[in-house]
């Protein structure tokens, strides 16, 4: 009996404990069952859908994570691709401009090599006859060529109408010089007339005197000055120089007065020499044939007795005044010597011991200083 009613609380309880819950778990599964149009998808859903649906789910997860995973490989393989890619364009594009400059640069300096070294080989080849002067030549090939060797070159300055052959010396002194006179063997006869000093004579490569107006037109360009060089060379080796910071000629017409700056050098101003008597400076040029020395009707030159300064100095031509101190277009031997004449390259300022240096070799130069174009 006991037993029985503890039983059937147990049931009871059991019911209580159970059935709200049990009816209310499956209160809306009964309604989805009881109704024929909420039933079969619910299965379908149940049995089918959702299980598509997590597996799809878990399908793009995994898609998405691969694609993340794989994506970032992709980028960092296509990062490295682009870096690799670039350099090895950058390599080949400099390579390419290293044959590039490689070939350019020979190809220069082959014909600038033929072209110059024929030039001087070969005097009359042109390098360029729109050159005006060596200044000009060396400014124009300086940029192209390491080295410019001196020798002969065309020159063709301002307000003229033909070009001609003058010697630069590109080495000395920074170069770009125009050699006006040289003296050195005396292999050459400078007793010329008049015409001979104003269209010039002797070799280029050698003595020679270029030309009073051929270093006219020179000195006379527009916008340009010329310095003017001396070298000289004892005999017995030793060397000195005068150099005048401006240099130019007058017209032929004025008989190409010399026109002189200021002096520097070792060798002393013997174009103005010691007293104005002397002074060379603005003095015209005179031949054997052509006086304008300043002795009229004549001078005392020492004992003598000088009508031409010309004829007294070996019949040479220069810009005498009473004679003066200066004469480069002496003779360079020193035993040349006839009835008191004055044979030899003079320079009187230029002493050691109070007695003149003898001169065995000169130039004459000149070289542009200032371009105001
Ligand atoms: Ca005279």
């Amino acid at each position: 009996m006991f037993l029985s009613k503890i039983r059937n609380l147990l049931v009871k309880s059991k019911v209580r404990t159970h059935a709200p819950s049990r009816v209310t778990s499956l209160s809306n599964s009964c309604e989805m069952r009881n109704n024929p149009f909420v039933v079969k998808p619910f299965l379908i859903h149940c049995a089918i859908v959702s299980p598509i649906t997590f597996m799809c789910c878990s399908v793009c997860v995994f898609l998405c994570v691969c694609v993340c995973v794989c994506s970032g490989q992709l980028q960092q393989s296509l990062l490295a691709f682009g870096r690799s890619n670039r350099k090895l364009m950058r390599d080949v594009m400099e390579a390419q401009q290293r044959a590039l400059d490689i070939l350019s640069s020979q190809v220069t300096k082959s014909l600038l090599a033929e072209c110059i070294y024929s030039d001087v080989i070969f005097p009359g080849h042109r390098v360029d006859d729109q050159r005006r002067d060596c200044s000009d030549i060396k400014d124009n090939l300086v940029s192209v060529v390491p080295k410019i060797p001196s020798g002969i070159y065309i020159v063709h300055p301002e307000n003229t109408d033909s070009s001609f052959e003058v010697f630069c010396e590109m080495d000395y002194m920074g170069g770009g010089w125009t050699v006006m006179q040289r003296r050195s063997d005396g292999l050459t006869d400078f007793k010329r007339s008049w015409d001979g000093y104003v269209d010039g004579f002797g070799h280029l490569a050698g003595e020679h005197w270029l030309g009073l107006r051929k270093v006219f037109h020179i000195v006379n360009q527009k916008d340009t000055r010329f310095q003017l060089h001396i070298a000289l060379v004892s005999h017995d080796d030793v060397t000195s120089y005068a150099s005048y910071d401006d240099f130019r000629l007058d017209s032929e017409t004025q008989f190409f007065s010399i026109h002189l700056g200021r002096y520097a050098g070792s060798a002393g101003d013997a174009f103005r020499g010691y007293n104005q008597e002397q002074n060379q400076d603005t003095a015209p040029f005179s031949a054997s044939d052509v006086d304008n020395d300043g002795c009229n009707p004549f001078c005392f030159i020492g004992n003598c007795t000088v009508e031409s300064c010309s004829i007294h100095h070996n019949h040479t031509g220069w810009w005498f005044n009473q004679c003066g101190l200066a004469n480069l277009n002496g003779s360079p031997e020193d035993t040349e010597r006839n009835q008191g004449q004055r044979m030899h390259i003079v320079w009187d300022t230029w002493r050691h011991n109070g007695v003149p240096y003898t001169i065995k070799s000169v130039t004459m130069k000149i070289r542009r200083i200032a371009t105001n174009n």
